[in-house]
């Protein structure tokens, strides 16, 4: 019985990390400001059937409409109430998205902002994407309730209210992010309120949080929300299910709070992955990827099982947050696809792959002074995401996760879920490849000269195609062909100047 106990107990506390995915899946997207309604398409005509395991959605809680600048995609993490009613969508779309994307296989993650409501800058009878009422000079936010008395307000010690320095911890929880009105969330009528709305999300069907500016919050208060939350919906979840739980915490080394803090309440954002990466892919400050032969750990990053892992989110793509100029994005393909190919093919952590829209950006000095942007719109109102006949989107919308490079090493990842980091070869420079286990090889050339090599792959003897340049069509390639002997040796030849310098083959892509 002891046994049980202990395994039970072990369980109960390991789900928290468990994005709950349907066996063999084993990364999920953003769908960056997406409308629910062409979510539950994207899952059922494209996600489950390319074997993504879930969805990042945008805050679906009611947001301030904010006019100056003109609907940024920001506006949506200034909440003023929790009313399922945004630009995405309403409650009823948003249900029928969780329950069409379940039914296919693929979960839903909600983007859960719960450190505040929105700027204290902010007018009164400013509107709102439900038309609540919500005063933010009196802290007045009828639509929830909360008043004055359930924000941080007495607890911050700076002269503006706001945090002053990311130095103080005390400050970091207790002031104001960038004058958001700050919650008070040691308080049960306040930890009990979120509470509430994130359990009316896991009955509806959602599989897990990402716990927006955790950093600004007392792990111990997160911990104790997270202890009145429901287990996931039995309609698709084993009973006893807790909700995967990935909190936004930037730690790039050098301030007051650590990851580490806030291992106890789920996964963390590990954002020095992105910004590394995009350095080594850059071959900025003399890095290069014949150093990534210990990435992971061995650079500094979390333990692997408490990491989520992304090249880009949505602020660093538009310089918000942290990762800086490294950060590789749509913007720049060519070196995007390497990262991200490289990320989705090695075992560090839980993966998440950016989905985006263009924007105008404008340079002034060095900044882009249009990265309030919000998404495709017409007045406001987002628009449709248009699949083109080549499977590609239309409208500005950038579907990364449809790029056939990403998607298939999307598929990639699945193939190989559970084999380890093997064959590391490089040559010292920036051609580099490993596999996993008997299930899969990824090659690599990013120098400046042609790479040319005979390596072990570990795979069995067969011909395999590139899902890099191409796919499996039948009982053929439509991109590169590799030819596996029997010693498990392949011959590789990349130009530098190839569309895509990289080559991947996998068990499912053998002919
Ligand atoms: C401005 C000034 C303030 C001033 C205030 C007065 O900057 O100094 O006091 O006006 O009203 C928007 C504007 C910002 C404005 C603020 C209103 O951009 O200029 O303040 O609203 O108070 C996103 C954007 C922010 C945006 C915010 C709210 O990135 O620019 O602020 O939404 O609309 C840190 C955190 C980390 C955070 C990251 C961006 O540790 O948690 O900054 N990342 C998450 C989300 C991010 C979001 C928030 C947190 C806030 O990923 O998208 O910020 O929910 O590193
Ligand atoms: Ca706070």
């Amino acid at each position: 019985m002891k046994f049980f106990l202990l395994l039970s107990a072990i369980g109960f506390c390991w789900a928290q990390y468990d994005p709950h995915t349907k066996s063999g899946r084993t990364s999920i997207v953003h769908l960056f400001e997406w409308r629910w309604v062409d979510v539950a398409l994207e899952c059922e005509r494209y996600l489950a059937p390319k074997g993504f395991g879930g969805v990042q959605v945008s805050p679906p809680n009611e947001n301030a409409v904010i006019t100056d600048p003109s609907r940024p995609w920001w506006e949506r993490y200034q909440p003023v109430s929790y009313k399922l009613c945004t630009r995405s969508g309403n409650e009823n779309e948003f249900k029928d998205m969780v329950t069409r994307c379940n039914n296919v296989g693929v979960r839903i993650y909600v983007d859960a902002v719960i450190n505040h409501m929105t700027g204290s800058g902010v007018s009164a009878g400013t509107r709102s994407t439900c038309g609540s009422y919500f005063n933010p000079g009196s802290e007045d936010f009828p639509a929830v309730p909360y008043s004055g008395w359930d924000f941080n307000d007495g607890k911050c010690k700076t002269g503006s209210g706001d945090i002053e320095s990311y130095n103080d911890a005390y400050q970091v929880r207790d002031c104001r992010l960038v004058s958001l009105l700050d919650l008070a969330l040691e308080k049960d009528y306040v930890r009990s309120t979120i509470a509430n709305y994130l359990n009316h999300l896991i009955d509806i069907g959602v599989a897990g949080f990402r716990i927006d500016a955790s950093k600004h919050m007392w792990p111990g208060d997160i911990k104790a929300v997270l202890d009145k939350l429901n287990n996931l919906n039995t309609k698709w979840f084993p009973s006893g299910s807790k909700p995967f739980i990935y909190q936004e915490v930037i730690d790039l080394g050098g301030e007051a709070i650590t990851s580490s803090e806030y291992f106890g309440n789920g996964r963390v954002t590990e954002f020095k992955y992105g910004a590394k990466l995009g350095t080594v892919i850059r071959k900025w400050n003399g890095e290069k990827m014949a150093y990534l032969k210990n990435w992971g750990e061995g650079w500094g990053f979390m333990p692997s099982d408490r990491a989520l892992v992304f090249v880009d989110n949505h602020d660093n793509q538009r310089g918000h947050g942290a990762g800086g100029a490294s950060i590789l994005t749509f913007w720049d393909p060519r070196m995007y696809k390497m990262a991200v190919g490289f990320m989705l093919a090695h075992p560090y952590g839980f993966t998440r792959v950016m989905s985006s829209y263009r924007w105008t950006r404008h340079f002034v000095d060095g900044t882009d002074v249009n990265d309030w942007m919000g998404p495709p719109n017409n007045n406001g109102v987002i628009k449709e995401v248009t699949i083109n006949a080549d499977t590609t989107c239309g409208n500005d919308w950038v579907c990364e996760h449809r790029w056939r490079q990403i998607r298939n090493m999307v598929m990639f990842r699945n193939v190989v879920d559970g084999q380890s980091f093997t064959n590391w070869w490089d040559n010292g420079s920036n051609q580099v490849a490993f596999g996993r286990g008997n299930k899969g090889f990824i090659v690599f050339n990013n120098d400046d000269s042609t790479l040319s090599a005979t390596l072990q792959t570990g795979l069995p003897a067969g011909t395999y195609c590139d899902v890099i340049s191409g796919d499996k069509s039948g009982n053929s390639c439509t991109g590169i062909q590799i030819s596996v002997s029997s010693d498990g040796k392949a011959h590789f030849s990349i130009s530098n100047s190839a569309e895509d310098p990289f080559i991947a083959i996998h068990a499912d892509s053998k002919l």
